[in-house]
């Protein structure tokens, strides 16, 4: 079928709409119609080549939409079902055994290298091979193909056009509270970074009941917005000695924090400003090869955990449905992030995202 779709044909170019051509679901594979999908920091990570996808390329990789076909074998979602289409997985490796995709073996293959697993892709255009198949989705398009692993049926009461971000940047900050840190209330928690990941921790951990919640950042505005969001503290981190006023303001230092950032620095401090037994998340990709410096006697004399979080340590097909429960119930107020632009606005709805003017762009299909 022919479909609309934002095309990247340069390293950091702009996409571009073009027509192409998208096969048939194959075995496995499910055709969604895309209603809107989100804009992530990692969407920009592969068009600026610092990961090797591969170009002509359709990125997107926080898709939702409607079932429009699916292909022999699938039973897992029908025709007119409401889905999120998230990162995909393997479903054989040992961490997709154990119920842990976010660590599948094959994570990288499947989700970055703009291919399947055979090397084929779904899109052409005119002959042309253009690579697809980005977060087994590549969702900036008006129709995408995913696989029966990674679609999420959710409830058709919710409104379908926010939920895209619930299967990527949403998923992995509150994800990372809620189930790596599993932050218990009461306990204190800082975010270091208001993005769309940061804040979706902070929305999380406020829903959970975790106190106080300090938010560190750079931007003036996005500390405001994370106090509207029920932050407790916001630090500025180039004005405040950071690490100091979260001993400060905790008295014993914080139980659990989360790096958002990527930046050694800003690292090196979600450490130091831990609690004895305190936990450290670390959400953001640091570029390949970056070292990180720790105090080896304070992270082993106090029984303190440094750990990686991929995706939110996400079942999605649980965790998914579990946040649009939480937004439905008005304790998970995730659209308070989202700005929307049309198809034909995705360079200015990825511009706004990368200069902090908005926190989660959402491009619409219709
Ligand atoms: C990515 C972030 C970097 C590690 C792999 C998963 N998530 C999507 O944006
Ligand atoms: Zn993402």
């Amino acid at each position: 079928m022919q479909i609309t779709a934002a095309v990247l044909r340069s390293r950091s170019g702009p996409f571009g709409l073009e027509t192409l051509q998208l096969e048939d679901p194959r075995a496995g594979e499910v055709l969604v119609r895309v209603v809107a999908t989100g804009v992530c920091h990692t969407d920009m990570v592969m068009r600026d080549q610092d990961l090797p996808t591969p170009q002509p390329v359709v990125l997107g990789h926080e898709g939702a939409g409607t079932v429009e076909r699916v292909g022999p074998g699938v039973t897992k979602v029908a025709p007119g079902d409401h889905v999120v289409m998230t990162f995909n997985s393997c479903g054989a490796c040992p961490s997709c055994s154990d119920h842990a995709p976010t660590y599948c073996h094959e994570f990288f293959p499947r989700n970055f290298m703009g291919a399947r697993p055979d090397g084929s892709s779904g899109l052409s255009k005119d002959g042309e091979a253009i690579h697809g198949n980005i977060f087994g989705q590549s969702s900036f398009a008006t129709y995408a193909l995913c696989h029966e692993r990674n679609a999420v049926k959710v409830s058709r009461d919710a409104p379908l056009e926010i939920l895209g971000p619930l299967g990527c940047g949403v998923m992995t900050g509150a994800g990372a509270v809620m189930n790596a840190l599993q932050a218990r209330a009461g306990r204190s928690l800082v975010v270091f970074g208001a993005g769309a990941v940061g804040l979706s921790a902070v929305l999380a951990a406020k829903a959970e009941g975790v106190s106080p919640i300090i938010v560190v950042d750079i931007n003036p505005a996005r500390l405001a917005f994370a106090l509207s969001l029920g932050a407790d503290h916001a630090l500025d981190g180039r004005a405040e000695p950071v690490v100091e006023r979260i001993q400060a303001i905790t008295g014993t230092g914080a139980d659990y924090t989360l790096d958002t950032t990527a930046n050694l620095r800003v690292m090196r401090q979600a450490v130091d400003c831990l609690a004895p037994r305190g936990v450290c998340g670390l959400v953001g990709a640091s570029k390949m090869g970056d070292e990180l410096g720790l105090d080896a006697v304070a992270v082993m004399s106090g029984g303190r955990t440094v750990r990686g979080i991929v995706e939110g340590d996400a079942d999605p097909d649980v965790f998914i449905p579990r946040l649009v429960a939480l937004y439905q119930a008005g304790k998970f107020p995730f659209d308070r992030l989202i700005a929307f632009y049309p198809l034909d606005r995705i360079n200015e709805a990825v511009a706004d995202g990368e200069q902090g003017r908005v926190i989660k762009p959402v491009v619409r299909m219709g």
